[in-house]
């Protein structure tokens, strides 16, 4: 059964919440009107504003020491649908979601786009997993998938994102996204060149069978589950690859996926200037690929990342149309809530980057100004932009208050009843 947010119980809750609102949505037009911003072309903006929902992050995430299942988790890609459903139903911004293969393979996949289509929802890009072996593998990937020193195993780590390709062309996805676990543990293991040299000849033969209007999304990370070297260890690998194979390939930053402190604004310019830039996954980390709710630790670092996004835009940068995606994991709370909150954070930062003087910028940039620079981001940084978001929300239908609505829903507690198992309580990073 579907179980969806009542639109009634939104509109209810909306009503009350309206009146003040639209005090502090009027409050904020005219600041913004003194900076000659006119709200409503933000808030037009704002509403257009879309990320993608992983399909594996609607369920509860864990560790590898532990995993503590939360009620009613989504048991298959169907009930994954539901709470994805949900979350757009409230939040507005997440019409899309990308799936997780072999993990949300179906037998008939005509019949999980004629689902989705029922909940509105569409297919993002498509994520290939060879960095774990399932049970009816041939070839294990112990040591690696696309880059495994054998040949069989490579074939078929090959043969699967194909695969992927070809379950995303039924779901209308235009993307697969690649990432790889391969690496080593110990220092001479592996052979870097001859590894990479490896990876970009399996590369090249999905590449192939990529249709024109698709484009592969090569992520790196810098660690884990191999420790010592990573193939696609970061941006620079990532680059290469991408210049390698040719234009439909471009680089996804993960936001976890870096060592702390690097300038990651930074590495997102660069990726725009060459027309690389494929994608994101949204998180927070503290200390690597903790895949925390996003903006959660840093949000500074969130809204200079958007500062470079509405910058391209700003400019209309060729070739520059990256995919939105969060990728987090939940130990703790209800993943939908994280989610929610989640586009909301990311949102907000893209709406903040919005309001950027970008002249009087540039102005300070050219006189080397640089406390100016540094104030005219952060008078963009520091605007609580939450009317804008709230407002747009409200004009599609969404929550102005999105976790309450959700909690009044009792939600939850309703699909707890009807998923009774929610599956192991054995580790699990995602
Ligand atoms: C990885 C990476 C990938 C995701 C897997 C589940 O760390 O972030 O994007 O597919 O986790
Ligand atoms: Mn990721
Ligand atoms: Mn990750």
């Amino acid at each position: 059964m579907t179980q969806r947010i009542d639109k009634a119980l939104i509109a209810e809750q909306n009503d009350k919440l309206m009146p003040a609102l639209l005090e502090d949505y009027d409050a904020l037009a005219r600041k913004l009107a003194r900076q000659d911003i006119d709200i409503e072309r933000i808030t037009k903006q704002a509403e257009l504003f879309q990320i993608a929902i992983p399909s594996w992050g609607t369920g509860t995430g864990g560790t590898r020491f532990a995993r503590f299942p939360g009620e009613g988790e989504p048991r298959n890609i169907f009930e994954k649908l539901e709470d994805s459903a949900v979350i757009n139903d409230l939040s507005q911004a997440t019409e899309r979601v990308s799936p997780h293969f072999p993990w949300d393979k179906v037998d008939d996949f005509k019949e999980l786009k004629q689902y989705s289509d029922s909940l509105n929802l569409k297919w993002d890009s498509i994520n290939s997993n060879t960095f774990q072996d399932q049970q009816d593998q041939q070839h294990s990937y112990k040591y690696g998938s696309l880059s495994n020193t054998s040949e069989a195993a490579r074939e078929q780590a090959i043969e699967h994102n194909i695969e992927c390709i070809k379950w995303g062309k039924i779901l209308g996805s235009k993307t697969l996204t690649v990432w790889v676990g391969d690496g080593s543990n110990h220092p001479g293991q592996q052979h870097f060149q001859h590894a990479f040299e490896r990876y970009l000849n399996s590369m090249k033969k999905i590449y192939a069978e990529l249709p024109a209007d698709w484009e592969l999304h090569i992520e790196h990370k810098m660690f884990e589950p191999a420790f010592y070297s990573t193939v696609i260890q970061d941006w620079g690998s990532n680059i290469l690859a991408a210049m390698e194979l040719g234009p439909q390939a471009k680089s996804l930053v993960d936001l976890g996926h870096h060592a702390p402190n690097v300038n990651i604004e930074m590495i997102v310019s660069r990726l725009i200037q060459f027309k690389k830039l494929g994608g994101f996954h949204f998180n927070d980390s503290k200390y690597g690929d903790d895949d925390l709710d996003s903006g959660s630790l840093h949000p500074y670092q969130q809204f200079l990342i958007f500062n470079e996004l509405v910058d391209a835009q700003y400019r209309k940068q060729e070739g520059f149309n990256p995919n939105y995606m969060l990728d987090q994991s939940h130990n703790v709370t209800d993943p939908i809530e994280s989610l929610i909150n989640s586009a909301a954070s990311v949102q907000r930062s893209y709406v903040a980057a919005l309001l950027v003087n970008r002249p009087a910028l540039t102005d300070y940039q050219l006189n080397n100004d640089a406390l100016m620079a540094s104030n005219t981001l952060k008078e963009a940084f520091h605007t609580d932009v939450t009317p804008i978001l709230a407002m747009a929300r409200a004009r599609k239908g969404g929550a102005i208050d999105p976790i309450r609505t959700y909690r009044q829903s009792a939600y939850r507690a309703t699909v707890a009843k009807q998923r009774p198992n929610s599956g192991g309580n054995g580790s699990g990073i995602v």
